[in-house]
């Protein structure tokens, strides 16, 4: 495990303890090109988890059930994915991964500081990279056909490229 990390085992298995006890479900698409096995925003949630340890389970939705009332108790907007353990339900998959590194040993650096910078770096993937991907996607597919597209797609790959231009020069800082 990295230096600056939680390590011991006895620590990471009492930091663990609560979540051990429960079973953790989450929800996937039940069709998507992959067939649910994770390439939509569920992957998130299963990667922290992964590297942590937990034990999941997964529960297939299919597009029609993610607008029933049923999974809108769940997920007040009616998507994927969201994550069940015990009474607590959480959607919104920044949300869920802060949960999982907070209960759970390895993801978060000790130092108070270090875990804010984290903090940081996980609301810039949610809110400063991702959006101009967002962007790409709805440009190309959502509304591929509209009779703009085509003139908005060179501004569209511009902003991507500066934003991953300025995310690969930052990250090949020790930061
Ligand atoms: N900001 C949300 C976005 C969730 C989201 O958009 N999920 C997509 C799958 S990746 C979805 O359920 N789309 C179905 C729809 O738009 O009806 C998160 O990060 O959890």
């Amino acid at each position: 495990m990295p230096e600056g990390f939680v390590g011991d085992v006895g620590e990471a298995m009492e930091a663990n303890w609560g979540c051990l006890a429960m079973t953790v479900v989450i929800t996937a698409f039940e069709r998507s090109p992959d067939g649910g096995k994770g390439l939509a925003r569920d992957t998130r949630v299963r990667w922290a988890l992964e590297e942590v340890g937990q034990p999941y389970e997964v529960r297939l939705v299919s597009f029609r059930a993610k607008k029933e009332p049923a999974h809108l108790r769940l997920h007040p907007f009616g998507l994927i994915p969201t994550y069940e353990e015990g009474d607590l339900v959480l959607f919104e998959t920044g949300a869920i991964v802060l949960h999982i590194a907070e209960r759970h040993a390895g993801l978060f650096p000790k130092d108070a500081n270090a875990r804010a910078r984290a903090i940081a770096w996980m609301f810039a993937a949610l809110n400063t990279v991702e959006p101009p991907i967002l962007e790409l996607v709805t440009a190309r597919f959502t509304e591929g056909d509209e009779p703009w597209a085509q003139e908005r797609l060179p501004l569209v790959k511009d902003r991507i490229r500066d934003r991953l231009a300025q995310l690969s020069a930052r990250l090949g800082d020790a930061d």
